[in-house]
This record gives structure tokens, C-alpha cells and sequence, in this order.
């Protein structure tokens, strides 16, 4: 039991207080180690805010309060894996708006995904994953629903629905829909009848408070600037939002909006959906509406998330959504996106035997330690922490790999913002993503090398969260009396999440084939060279590479349930490993740097090269060579 009166070196045995203690030090890019010395180690909680000079008050009680209220022991990890068809798939994630366009009015759809189909066959993915297609408003490009039956307008109907998931059916692929149930647009009925009769039981399904002092209830920000919540006259109370001033957070702790929730899911499985992909589904259990840390949101870029990143009931909750809705379907696959859930946390969240979701999403390993998205810097892949991942996260959870999606810039720009090494990098990322254990997503376009767009102004720019930061940091800079609108543009045009979101480059046409309209966001202007007609006329582009990779995971069970293990850990140039199960044996080695490096350990006559990036090794390691060898 953690009080004021344990030892960080306490706190840190625990497994959601690890957690809770990595997280704080990732975000100000410090170590574990230092805990090692033992008048760190040895500090009780309740002296925390002194050693810290009063920097950090209240977040030692805040750790306590997490910690002795919530689960914080995973279950142990067995001697086995269970086998999962889900285990050995690859996820491909489209994102619908800018994947193809049918028709010609600058929007990609769903008959444009479909005429595509035979593209995912080639490059040999098993499941599509799509980002949402439910009738929305579209202040968060579809991530505000206003109503979770209807198909978007601008993608098609449900007739077109239902021709796309019969012809992935019958091409062997399957699909899995983006579950947004944190929140729903503000247009959705059930808050237009709560705004029109505060009496109604719909007005129940979203989080209500009182203001205080003629301002909001709290401190809480959004994800999306400002204050987390919008007041209304309709009803006199203000209304949580988390993310833009249009998403409504909804009130998971109401029975009634639950049962909607999972019979919305029946729903869309009984239409023969195979899995869902579950939005920021770790924040739908607050803990009421107390003040935010006013230092833990300093650490995390966000002020109250310690009363819903890990809520009281979170648990309960997935575990009666399985229950309730995939658990009684075959075959059916879950991923929670889970911002701020640790190791640990993850475990906790996908042990087998919880019953709760299949897979999560950490994304630790997104920015470097101490960095964030929206601050310019190059990524340094020495500091990938998928050590940990393949080592501890036991044989009851599986982990999943990803270095791309809607919400990131493009993995091989951030390595390189002019990525000199651009198809070797691109390469190095399948590598890993296709000979770890877990199960790899795509994101679209990343099987060609895309890269990073170069936005000129904001004007180029679609996404709410840049265009609500860069106003909020121009104020920000007007009111310090400096012309800093440069410089605000500078900052989102970095990290904006517009860079994943560049129309999918098809081919050397106008628009790179993706519309013969106007397209909705600028196309990136390399698309004459980076395409996938020239990529699947050339054997050695990259697109080939993520095909050969895949089908070389296809083919050998050791790349999926093979034990990992690690070789020469203490060389931090290079990651190198073995996969070994089912009679066969894996070697990979992988230079994370842009220098030579020499090879941490010989090869042998034994090692047969299979795949890397180089198309063949030499006597030191290339800048981010990579290469699988059969052993
Ligand atoms: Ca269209």
C-alpha cells in the first residue's frame, strides 16, 4: 500500500506507480537510474515537494490517491502465447479523406478504397483498419460523430458500406472501424435534445457542471487549447470537452448512455465488422471535477488529465463492453489508442484473462525523451525503448508496432527533416516493424516512403489542433507585444498532424491520382517521384520492401511467436536480436544511427541474408542498415 510515508524506491516497485514514475521522467527526459542513488531511492513521498523546491506541490498526494484506488498489479505472464489469427495479421490504417477520391469532388470515399483493393492484396496486409466514417460535422475530420449509424456524406451510404466490406471479405481481408465513444459532436441528437430540454434523459449522457467564480468548474484544458469546457445559456452549466469545442465528452458513469454505446457496436458487427480500433478509449472514467496538478500539466502539456488518463472505473467498464458487445462475436479484435498508459498500465489493460481490449497503443517511443511533436528536433532512434516491450510485457499481452498514423508526422522526416536516407530509413522502420513480436500497423502511404509535406503558410493547413495552436501562440506572442506569427507557424507546421494527411500518392498525374478535383489538403509536391505506380514498376523501392517483409513474416512463425532475444544490449549504435521458434532462427541487426558502425558481432557463413536495405552487407554498417538474416 502506498501512503506519504513510502520510498520512491516503494512507489517504483509498484507496477502502475513504475509507470506513473517513467512517464514523469520521460516528459523532463531524465533516467531511472537516478533512482539508484539511494538518497533519491530512499526519499518518501512526503518529502518530495521539498527536494523539488516547491515546484511540484500536490503531486506526491496525487500519486498516492492514484495508486491506492486503482488496480495496479497485472496478472503474471504464463509459460505460453495463445494463438491469435490477429497475432499474425498486418493492419493497414486508411484514412478515408485522403486515401482516394471516386468521385472527383477532392474527398477521398469509400468506392475509392474499394477500387484500391487490389493494391492491399498486392502488398499483402490482412486487415484495413479505417479511421471514421460516421456522419459527422467534421471539425476533427470525423473523430466528432453526430451520428454513429449513418455513413459521412462526403464517403458514401450505407449501400456503399456495404459493398466495401463484401469485397474485403471475399478479397480474405478484414475490417476494423474506429470506435469514438470518449466523445460525440456536439450535433449529435443526443446533446441537441439535451440542450433543448434539460429534463430530457439524454441530457445524462454528457458531463455537466456548474461554473465556479463566473468561470468554467475547473482548470481542466483541452487537448485542443483552451478550457476544457463550453458554457451554455440553454441550460446554465458548462459541458466538458477535452478535445475541440464541438466534441462532448460523454458520461460513462450513466448505465443507460453505456447500453446505447455497446448496442451501437452489435450493431456495426452484426454489418460484419471484424474489430474495432478504440479512440483515447482509456479517458472514459473521470474521477469527478477537481482541480488539475497545476505541475503534472505542466509535465504533460495538460492540465487535469490525472482524473480521467487512468479513472476509477475504466476497467469495469471494458470489461462489461466485452461482455456486452465483441465478446459475443467470434473472431472479433480490439486495440484501445491509450495516451499516458504505461507498461504496466497496457498490461493491465490486455491481460488475457481481464477480458478486457486485445491490444493497446503506447507511444512512448513517438518522440524522443524530454521532446515533444510540436518542438522542432530530430529523432534519434538510439532511443527506441522496444527493448522493454519484447522483454516485459509477457506472454498474456501482446504488444503492438507502429511508427506512423493520423496523428503523426511522418516517421522517416522526423528522423531526417531532409531525409538524405530516405528509402534506407523507410526500410529500416519494416525491419523492425515486420521481426518484432507484436502486431504491425501501417499507415497509409508509409509503404511508400511519404514524407513530411512542406506547408507554406497556415492557409495550407486543415488540422483544429494546429490551427487553434498556432492562434493561441500568436496571442500569445501579441500580448508579449512581439510579432512572433513566424514563429507560431514555424512551431505547428512542425508537429501538425496535417503531415500524415497529405492526399495517398498514386501515381505522376495532376494530384498525384488521388482526385481529379481539387483535393481537400495540398498534395505533397514529390509525388512525381515518390508514387506507387513507379515504386511497383521498381524492384528495389520501398513499397517492395514492405511487401517482401511482410510476406517474409507471413511465411515464418518464429517472426510472430518466436522467443526474443536480445544480443549485444550494451552497444547503443546498433539493436540487434534473434527470433527462434518452430525449428527456425532469426537474426536481425539494425544500425540506429547515420554514421558507419561497426558490427557488434561477426556473421558466419551461416548467416543467409533474406532481406535488408543495403541489398547486401559489407565489413561495417552502413548509415541505418538494417538486415534479416535465416541463421
Ligand atoms: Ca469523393
Amino acid at each position: 500500500m502506498i501512503t506519504m510515508r513510502s520510498t520512491l524506491h516503494q512507489v517504483y516497485a509498484d507496477p502502475v506507480g513504475k509507470d506513473l514514475v517513467d512517464m514523469l521522467l520521460n516528459s523532463t527526459g531524465k533516467s531511472a537510474k537516478l533512482l539508484d542513488n539511494p538518497l533519491v531511492g530512499g526519499l518518501r513521498l512526503s518529502q518530495l515537494d521539498r527536494l523539488l523546491a516547491g515546484r511540484a506541490p500536490g503531486v506526491a498526494e496525487m500519486v498516492v490517491s492514484l495508486l491506492s484506488s486503482r488496480d495496479t498489479q497485472p496478472p503474471p505472464s504464463p509459460a505460453t502465447i495463445t494463438r491469435k489469427w490477429w497475432k499474425e495479421a498486418v493492419i493497414y490504417q486508411i484514412y478515408p479523406r485522403s486515401f482516394m477520391d471516386s468521385n472527383g469532388d477532392g474527398i477521398g470515399d469509400l468506392a475509392g478504397i474499394r477500387a484500391r483493393i487490389p493494391y492491399l492484396k498486392e502488398l499483402g496486409v490482412d486487415v484495413v483498419w479505417l479511421s471514421p466514417i460516421y456522419d459527422s460535422p467534421g471539425d476533427d475530420n470525423g473523430y466528432d460523430i453526430r451520428n454513429y449509424k449513418k455513413i459521412m456524406k462526403e464517403f458514401g451510404n450505407m449501400a456503399s458500406f456495404t459493398a466495401l466490406v463484401k469485397d474485403l471479405h471475399e478479397n480474405g481481408l478484414k475490417l476494423m472501424m474506429d470506435l469514438v465513444v470518449n466523445h460525440t459532436s456536439d450535433e449529435h441528437e443526443w446533446f441537441q435534445k439535451a440542450l433543448a430540454d434539460p429534463a430530457a434523459p439524454e441530457k445524462d449522457y454528457y458531463l455537466w457542471a456548474k461554473g465556479k467564480n463566473g468561470g468554467p468548474p475547473n482548470n481542466w484544458t483541452s487537448f485542443f487549447s483552451g478550457p476544457a469546457w463550453n458554457h451554455y445559456d440553454e441550460t446554465g452549466e458548462w459541458a466538458l470537452h477535452l478535445f475541440s469545442k464541438k466534441q462532448m465528452d460523454l458520461n460513462w458513469d450513466n448505465p443507460a448512455l453505456r447500453a446505447e454505446v455497446y448496442d451501437m457496436m452489435r450493431w456495426w458487427l452484426d454489418k460484419g465488422v471484424d474489430g474495432f480500433r478504440m479512440d483515447v478509449i482509456n479517458f472514459i472514467s473521470k474521477d469527478g471535477f477537481a482541480d488539475g496538478n497545476p505541475a503534472a500539466g505542466e509535465a504533460f502539456g495538460i492540465r487535469g488529465i490525472e482524473h480521467y488518463f487512468y479513472g476509477p472505473r475504466l476497467h469495469a467498464y471494458l470489461q462489461e463492453m466485452r461482455r456486452e458487445s465483441f465478446g459475443k462475436y467470434e473472431n472479433v479484435c480490439t486495440v484501445g489508442e491509450t495516451p499516458g498508459m504505461g507498461l504496466n498500465l497496457c498490461r493491465l489493460l490486455t491481460a488475457e484473462e481481464r477480458g478486457e481490449l486485445d491490444m493497446a497503443f503506447n507511444f512512448d517511443h513517438l518522440e524522443n525523451p524530454g521532446k515533444s511533436r510540436m518542438f522542432p528536433y530530430e529523432y534519434d532512434l538510439r532511443c527506441l525503448n522496444f527493448m522493454k516491450w519484447q522483454q516485459e510485457y509477457g506472454n498474456n499481452c501482446w504488444p503492438t508496432l507502429f511508427f506512423e498514423n493520423h496523428d503523426n508526422p511522418r516517421m522517416v522526416s522526423k528522423v531526417q527533416s531532409a531525409p538524405a536516407y530516405r528509402m534506407v530509413i523507410s526500410k529500416l522502420l519494416a525491419v523492425l516493424q515486420f521481426t518484432l513480436r507484436g502486431t504491425p500497423f501501417l499507415y497509409q502511404g508509409q509503404e511508400l516512403g511519404m514524407t513530411n509535406a512542406a506547408f507554406a503558410s497556415i492557409d495550407d493547413l486543415r488540422d483544429v489542433e494546429a490551427i487553434n495552436r498556432y492562434a493561441e501562440l500568436r496571442q500569445k506572442y501579441q500580448a508579449a507585444g512581439e510579432d512572433g506569427d513566424d514563429i507560431a507557424f514555424e512551431t505547428v507546421a512542425f508537429g501538425t498532424r496535417d503531415h500524415a494527411r497529405t492526399p495517398m500518392q498514386w501515381d505522376d498525374t495532376q494530384n498525384a491520382g488521388f482526385t481529379t478535383g481539387t483535393p481537400w489538403i495540398g498534395v505533397n509536391p514529390n509525388y512525381p517521384a515518390i508514387n506507387a505506380k513507379n515504386e511497383r514498376e521498381n524492384p528495389d523501392s520501398v513499397f517492395h520492401f514492405y511487401r517482401k517483409a511482410i510476406a517474409l513474416r507471413h511465411e515464418n512463425e518464429a517472426l510472430v511467436y518466436g522467443a526474443f532475444s536480445p544480443v549485444f544490449p550494451r552497444d547503443k549504435n546498433t539493436l540487434c536480436y534473434f527470433r527462434v521458434g518452430s525449428g527456425a532462427k532469426f537474426y536481425v541487426e539494425v544500425n540506429l544511427t547515420g554514421e558507419d558502425q561497426k558490427r557488434p558481432g561477426p556473421l558466419s557463413p551461416g548467416h543467409r541474408l533474406l532481406l535488408g536495405n543495403y541489398g547486401g552487407t559489407a565489413a561495417a554498417m552502413r548509415p541505418y542498415e538494417a538486415n534479416v538474416y535465416s541463421v
